[in-house]
């Protein structure tokens, strides 16, 4: 690794069988227990259920989307249903998660991850990646540790819950070595990692919750490492150990690499580890995946990441989804405009409780979906489904005229996929501009963004199909931005909305504001972190 990088320290947070402990945070009486979080069940009673009121359902059939420890360690697994679960576990206590409009109502989770996000910005630039984990960049405090410890790195507080890679006799033994041993960068991390574990712990002092935390030189080995102990723990990456970390790790296990890509990358060179990518020439790489692709997997292969942490609290976008399974997926219009009322109803309180509290609003409404053709294999969207994503402008930040809008997207998308089956229904609010204040004016909301343009009326539409891989059993409650390479990011925008014939740019005045505004993406105006909002498999482009 070249000196500059190793003055970078960089650590991914990830809070603990998350749902569970903010479960527990709010009743006490499940403290030690054994206790796993279900899902809803789909087909049965819809009707809200507050996060206050009475949720533990013991007698449960629903799927675990979180297991605590206590459980883990009989062998509760998630996706376990709960009668399969309580045969590991009998006394295990199974909390539903609240639920408001038809759906899953996240709230109490997303709140709590602010608050950890609060806590972690004191110290460090802190980039949050999903509900429950972070990025951060906690350079600055580092080095001023080790400027005050006269470059004697100190241990973390409590050294039983810090690891080392590459050491196998402890963490003590390599902070405790001779003045001669210490690598370049080498006490800046020793320094980085005390101060994550001090973060750490003022995150269980102030809020009552456990994280682990992998620290490194860059995020790729920083994500690496922080689900490598857990709960309660922390996995430092010196430079040193990055290629025997890498040389037996499975392609698809780098974030970049898990899906379509990293298959192709597989198959292509007939290669499953990332040590065997590392060893690929480059020459070979250009000539199978172009310059800039190859130029950046050789450099991922060899764990460099120069993506940098961005500053960043606050999501780049607000969403919500349903998944319809089975006999249950969508297939008429009323049917689809009802759901995307349920959602625009989440979004229109999410984009209120937001602007309040963040002062900016939304201009760009993304509605995407997971769909099947009728006589192509069940309706599933597993294996047969594709998924499709459209874009407008958002012209008011209310559940009605969002879901109207979203829905003139369906019907345009549907036009071209006679025998649709709706699977998964997403609605992703982004773009954000700072709020109007005092005399705010829907015209002032509306302002349009310099790049906008309208796309061709007669795109072709199914040119933006793009493939299915696999998908979570509920759209995840956020999803971590994928680093990809240009060219990959290129080929998503195309498979998104596949029209990139040039129009003349008109303003919204002059559309006029009962059509929604279907945007042309550019390279430049896809957001990726609406992408990075959706399931994790729709995030999986392939060019069309
Ligand atoms: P994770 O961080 O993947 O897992 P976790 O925090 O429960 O456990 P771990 O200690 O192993 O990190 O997910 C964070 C939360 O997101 C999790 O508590 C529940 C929710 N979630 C879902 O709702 N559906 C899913 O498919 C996954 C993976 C997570």
């Amino acid at each position: 690794m070249e000196e500059a990088h190793l003055n970078r320290i960089v650590a991914h947070v990830d809070l603990d069988a998350f749902y569970v402990q903010v479960e527990v945070q709010r009743d006490p009486s499940l403290k030690g227990k054994p206790a796993g979080v279900v899902q809803y069940n789909p087909f049965g009673d819809l009707r809200t259920i507050k996060p206050e009121e009475p949720r533990i359902f013991n007698d449960s059939n629903g799927s675990l989307i979180a297991v605590g420890y206590e459980a883990r360690a009989s062998g509760v697994k998630r996706s376990m249903r709960g009668d399969e679960a309580r045969k590991h576990c009998a006394e295990l206590q199974l909390i539903q998660v609240p639920t408001s409009h038809g759906k899953a109502d996240l709230t109490i989770y997303r709140n709590s991850g602010s608050k950890v996000v609060d806590i972690l910005s004191r110290k460090s630039i802190c980039e949050r990646a999903s509900i429950d984990e972070c990025y951060i960049d906690i350079t600055a405090e580092a080095q001023r540790r080790l400027t005050a410890s006269s470059g004697q790195p100190a241990m973390p507080i409590s050294p039983r819950q810090v690891h080392v890679c590459g050491q196998d006799s402890g963490a003590q033994g390599w902070w405790n070595r001779a003045d001669q041993d210490w690598g370049p960068g080498e006490r800046l991390l020793a320094c980085g990692a005390a101060a994550v574990a001090d973060l750490r712990a003022q995150v269980l002092a102030e809020l009552g919750y456990t994280c682990s935390a992998g620290v490194a030189h860059n995020k790729i080995l920083a994500k690496l490492a922080s689900g490598m102990h857990k709960p309660m723990q922390q996995t430092v990456v010196p430079a040193a150990a990055t290629a025997s970390l890498l040389h037996d790790l499975p392609i698809p296990k780098l974030r970049q690499l898990g899906g379509k890509f990293g298959e192709e990358i597989m198959s292509k060179l007939n290669i499953s580890t990332v040590g065997q990518l590392a060893q690929t020439p480059i020459s070979k790489l250009e000539a199978l995946f172009g310059d800039s692709d190859a130029a950046w997997l050789h450099t991922l292969a060899q764990g460099h990441d120069a993506d940098e942490v961005k500053p960043r609290t606050l999501p780049n976008s607000l969403s919500c989804g349903k998944t319809f399974r089975g006999a249950g997926a969508l297939n008429n219009f009323p049917d689809v405009h009802h759901w995307l009322g349920q959602l625009g109803l989440e979004l229109e309180e999410r984009i209120q409780t937001d602007r309040a509290a963040n002062k900016r609003l939304p201009q760009l409404l993304t509605v995407s979906m997971w769909h099947t053709v009728a006589g192509k294999g069940t309706v599933d969207w597993r294996g047969n489904g594709s998924s499709a994503s459209r874009s407008c402008q958002l012209r008011s930040p209310q559940a009605a005229p969002i879901a109207d809008d979203a829905l003139a997207l369906v019907k345009k998308w549907a036009a071209d996929y006679p025998g649709w089956h709706l699977t998964t229904l997403f609605l992703a609010a982004s773009n954000f501009v700072a709020a109007p204040t005092g005399g705010s004016t829907l015209a002032r909301f509306l302002k349009p963004r310099s790049a906008v343009s309208q796309a061709d009326a007669d795109e072709d539409a199914s040119a933006g199909k793009v493939e299915a891989a696999d998908a979570p059993a509920v759209p995840p409650p956020g999803q971590e931005t994928s680093k990809l390479p240009p060219s990959r990011l290129l080929s998503i925008s195309s498979a998104i909305t596949p029209s990139h014939r040039k129009v003349p740019k008109r303003s919204v005045d002059q559309l006029g504001l009962d059509a929604p505004l279907v945007l042309d993406h550019s390279e430049d105006q896809l957001d990726p972190t609406v992408l990075a909002a959706l399931p994790s498999a729709m995030q999986r482009f392939e060019a069309p």
